[in-house]
């Protein structure tokens, strides 16, 4: 009798101290995967290329689709930023906004086509300074 009691007291207990164990399990939170690194943030929207007597600045930009270029003339002159090849501008023609006058600033439409394009001062196409890059993502 009292032999049956130790084995019925001890498989209680062991009954017990699964069910703590199980339980126990249930409360530790597994470990959180690590966040994946934050992606770049996008460019601006809207990508600023500033005209003056040294040139154009910067040299080479990034849009994002749909994006926009805002050309700045801080020069004393006329400048017309215009996509390669001169003069007839096919590349791509999404990336003109005319002439700018001294002081003044033009910005494109959206861009929308994913592409990388040149383009030069219309004005003086063989400038090199006045050349440049923009590639819209
Ligand atoms: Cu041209």
């Amino acid at each position: 009798m009292s032999m049956l009691r130790t084995v019925s007291v001890s498989v209680v207990a062991v009954t017990i101290a699964l069910a703590a164990a199980c339980t126990g399990s249930t409360t530790v939170e597994p470990t959180a995967p690590s966040p994946a690194p934050a992606p770049a943030p996008a460019p601006p929207a809207n990508i600023t290329i500033t005209i003056t007597a040294a040139g154009v600045t910067p040299k080479s930009v990034t849009v994002p689709h749909g994006g926009t270029i805002t050309y700045v003339n801080n020069d004393t002159v006329a400048h017309f930023p215009a996509s390669n090849p001169h003069p007839v501008h096919t590349d791509c023609p999404d990336i003109i906004a005319g002439s700018i006058a001294p002081g003044q600033t033009k910005t494109t439409s959206a861009l929308n086509v994913a592409r990388t394009c040149g383009y030069h001062d219309h004005n003086n196409p063989t400038t090199d300074a006045l050349k440049g890059t923009v590639t819209v993502q």
